[in-house]
């Protein structure tokens, strides 16, 4: 067993016999660890180090969490609601958020755990799922469900965990940044993509520069990436959310788009063959529904009118992202082999070369569904 993760576990208010450590590999920023205890029977607690390169306040994160969850809680009882779940933030010892761990050298790492939610199962892609656009479904209502039952919790209330996460023109920048600075020479591998994403940085701007005036600030999760999302293994239902870091003020489109980008691409985020990578119509159009059933009465007509829109702009930003870090030397997201972001990049690029030719079709069956809803 590894017994430095013994150690670290031997300081939360974990309820038995600790008899397993598992690491878990899917997440691209924080470590995580499924521990098992016995006490008489067998329960499982999530055990993560928080990425603290990414979350330089990882106090705020949890605070953020708890304020959140606490209040996901109070409403699923009030209703009644048994099919839902969220974290549950597992204390230490000394009753805080977070264990702090000194390595051996000297570097502080720090340490959450929750509850491991049982009988669910997350999916990387839909692609090979026959379901598929039932899943879809679920996944945009579990989103539209997540933010809709966040509407009235006052977004001030919660911290930046990081600042101009979804500032698409900041990013932009981020990536002008990485090809001055050189750290690799990395940029000479894509001269004609570079200029086609400065063709696009004017309008995928458009959220950005309307958030807080047209488009309203509300709480939203920011990391609406398909696994993040625990279904129920026999029903496909959407049980919980998860990966609540980055829940901050924001705007509700950046869940969608990213949602979308993530749940209705055909492939892999890393997938390289140039034929698989497309936005598959029937899922995006399935995961829209399921999310406007929950939040179309909720969202303001700029809001509406710029949902298609959102899937670009979302895309358009990993893109960006992918390839600064790889420019960079890879010191953002965990990868597994040396071009891992040259290959989520180029996937994100392709992607969005054919979301532009969707778009039109996207945004009619948007304005059509909203019409649906609205009627009901
Ligand atoms: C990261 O942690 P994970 O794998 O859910 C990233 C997201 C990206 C995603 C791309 C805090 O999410 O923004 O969309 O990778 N999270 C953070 O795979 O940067
Ligand atoms: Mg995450």
């Amino acid at each position: 067993m590894n017994e430095k993760i013994k150690t670290i576990a031997s300081k939360f208010k974990f309820i038995g016999e600790l008899t397993n450590i598992e690491e878990n590999n899917q997440g691209n920023i924080n470590k995580s660890y499924i521990l098992t205890y016995q006490n008489g029977s067998e329960k499982k607690y999530l055990l993560q180090k928080i990425n603290s390169n990414v979350f330089q306040e990882p106090y705020l994160v949890m605070k953020n969490i708890e304020l959140v969850t606490n209040h996901i809680k109070k409403k699923l009882k009030k209703s009644n609601d048994t099919t839902h779940q969220t974290l549950n933030i597992i204390k230490t010892l000394n009753n805080e958020n977070l264990y702090t761990y000194t390595n051996s050298e000297g570097e502080k790492e720090y340490y959450r755990a929750f509850d491991y939610i049982e009988n669910c199962f997350s999916y990387d892609s839909f692609k090979d799922s026959d379901n598929a656009v039932e899943l879809a479904y679920q996944a945009g209502k579990s989103f539209g469900f997540f933010q809709k039952t966040l509407i009235d919790f006052p977004a001030n209330m919660l911290g930046e965990t990081i600042k101009d996460f979804h500032n698409t023109k900041k990013r932009f920048d981020d990536l002008l940044l990485s090809i001055e600075n050189k750290v690799t020479n990395r940029a000479f591998e894509f001269p004609s993509e570079i200029v086609n994403l400065i063709s696009k940085i004017k309008e995928c701007s458009v959220i950005i520069e309307a958030l807080g005036k047209t488009i309203p600030i509300r709480v939203t999760h920011n990391d609406t990436k398909l696994n993040n999302i625990l279904m129920d293994e026999e029903t496909g239902v959407g049980i919980a959310i998860i990966d609540l870091d980055t829940v901050m003020p924001g705007s509700s489109l950046f869940d969608v788009g990213d949602g979308i980008r993530s749940a209705c691409s055909n492939s892999f985020e890393d997938e390289t063959e140039k034929d698989k990578i497309f936005l598959n119509l029937d899922l995006t159009e399935s995961y829209l529904k399921g999310y406007l059933e929950e939040m179309a009465i909720h969202l303001t007509t700029d809001e509406i009118n710029c949902l298609g829109l959102s899937i670009k702009i979302l895309t358009y930003e990993l893109a960006l992202r992918f390839l600064t870090d790889y420019i960079n030397g890879d010191t953002y997201f965990k990868i597994k082999y040396a071009t891992h972001n040259r290959d989520r990049f180029l996937n994100q690029y392709l992607l969005l070369q054919d979301i532009e030719t969707k778009l039109e079709e996207i945004n009619d069956f948007i304005i059509k569904t909203v019409d649906e809803v609205k009627a009901n």
